[in-house]
C-alpha cells in the first residue's frame, strides 16, 4: 500500500521534501502536514491533493492516517517528535541535527535499539543527504573496494554564498562542518577521535562576529586526516568539493559538470560551467534519492540509511568541534561505544 507520510514543519526543507513526495517518489503520499506557521501549513496542504493540516506535530505522529514521518522542524522539536514516533513505532526521516547534544541523540540511539531488539527493524533515518549523491556513493565503492589503496588523507571544501542572520560561527560547525563529518565517517568507516579548528582572518563579506571561513581538522580513530575548509559567505554559489587522498591514488568529486560556456568576461571571453546556486539544487538528486530509499524500506517497517548512530555520532564531534572553537585546543570527541546497536 502507499505510505501515508506526515510532514513536520513546511519551511524551506519540508516543503522541498512534500513536493518530492507528491512529485517525484514513487509509493508514498503526504497525508498530513503541520507546521507553527498555520498559514504556511494551509498553503502547502492546498497543493497536495488529500492531504490534511494537523496543527500538534505530537498529533501528527499519532494519527492513524499517518505510517511514516519526516521530520523538518527546528532541531530543538527533534528529540520529543523523534521518541514519539519510535514509541508509536513508526519509520522517520528526521533532518540533521538528531537532536540538539550529544546525550539526547545517545537517549534516541537507546530508545531505537529496544525495537530494534523487538522487532529486528530500525525506525530513525537521519537526513545526511550526500550518501545518496551519486558522485559520494561511487567515491565511497572505491575507497571500500581498496580501489586507491589505504585511504590517508581526505580534503574537503564546503562553501555556501551566504548563510541566513542570525547565525554564529558555533552554528557553522553544527549545520554546515556536520555534513563534513558525516562524509568523513561514511567514506572512511571509522570514528573521529579529535577535532581542531582554526580560525584565519575572516573575509568582509561576514557577518559582523561571524569567524568565517573555518579551517576544521578531523583525526580519525585509525590515525586518517581530514581536513575542512569551510566558508559560508562567498557572495558566489554554492560549492562542494571532496578528494580522498590514498596510498595508491586519490579521487576527487564535486568538479564542475554540465553544459561548458563560452561567453564575454571582463578582460575578455571566458569558458566555464555554472554553478549551483544552493544546497537544494547541488543535492536535489541526492535527496530524491534519499527519500525513495527511505520510502522503498518504510513499507516494509524498516530503514537502512543513515541512522540514530551516525546522528549521535555527529553530535559528539559537533560538541567537540565547539569546544575545540571556543579553546582554540585540539579537542578529543567523548563519545560511547556502540555496543549493541546494529549497523
Ligand atoms: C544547511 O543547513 C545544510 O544542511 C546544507 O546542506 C549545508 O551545506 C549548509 O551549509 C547548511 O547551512
Amino acid at each position: 500500500a502507499e505510505l501515508r507520510v506526515a510532514v513536520l514543519g513546511v519551511g524551506l526543507m519540508g516543503a522541498d521534501h512534500v513536493a518530492r513526495l507528491t512529485r517525484r517518489v514513487s509509493g508514498a503520499r503526504v497525508a498530513v502536514v503541520t507546521d507553527a506557521a498555520t498559514e504556511r501549513a494551509d498553503q502547502v496542504a492546498a497543493e497536495v491533493p488529500g492531504c490534511r493540516v494537523v496543527p500538534d506535530p505530537l498529533a501528527a505522529i499519532a494519527d492513524p492516517d499517518v505510517d511514516a514521518v519526516v521530520i523538518a522542524t527546528p532541531g530543538r522539536f527533534h528529540e520529543e517528535q523523534v521518541l514519539a514516533c519510535i514509541e508509536r513505532g513508526i519509520p522517520v526521516l528526521c533532518e540533521k541535527p538528531l537532536t540538539m547534544d550529544a546525550a539526547s541523540s545517545l537517549q534516541i540511539v537507546r530508545a531505537e535499539d529496544a525495537h530494534t531488539a523487538r522487532t529486528g527493524r530500525r525506525l530513525v533515518q537521519v537526513g545526511f543527504m550526500r550518501r545518496f549523491d551519486p558522485e559520494y556513493a561511487a567515491l565511497r565503492e572505491l575507497v571500500a573496494s581498496g580501489g586507491l589503496g589505504e585511504p590517508l588523507l581526505v580534503h574537503c571544501a564546503h562553501r555556501n554564498p551566504a548563510v541566513p542572520p542570525g547565525v554564529t560561527t558555533e552554528s557553522i560547525v553544527n549545520d554546515s562542518v556536520v555534513h563534513e563529518v558525516d562524509v568523513a565517517r561514511f567514506l572512511l568507516g571509522e570514528e573521529i577521535a579529535a577535532v581542531t579548528v582554526l580560525t584565519p582572518r575572516s573575509t568582509r563579506h561576514a557577518a559582523e562576529a561571524l569567524s568565517d571561513p573555518l579551517l576544521v581538522l578531523l583525526e580519525t580513530t585509525g590515525g586518517r586526516l581530514v581536513d575542512v575548509e569551510c566558508f559560508v559567505s562567498t557572495g558566489l554559489a554554492y560549492e562542494v568539493r571532496t578528494e580522498v587522498v590514498g596510498e595508491d591514488g586519490s579521487a576527487v568529486i564535486g568538479l564542475p559538470h554540465g553544459p561548458v560556456r563560452q561567453s564575454a568576461g571582463p578582460g575578455g571571453a571566458v569558458r566555464g560551467t555554472a554553478v549551483t546556486p544552493g544546497f537544494r539544487e547541488r543535492f536535489g538528486l541526492a535527496y530524491d534519492v534519499e527519500v525513495q530509499r527511505w520510502v522503498d524500506a518504510a513499507r516494509r517497517g524498516d530503514v537502512d540509511g543513515p541512522g540514530a548512530w551516525d546522528g549521535y555520532a555527529a553530535q559528539a564531534v559537533c560538541a567537540a568541534g565547539v569546544e575545540a572553537l571556543r579553546t582554540g585546543r585540539r579537542t578529543e570527541v567523548r563519545m560511547e561505544s556502540r555496543g549493541g546497536t546494529p549497523s
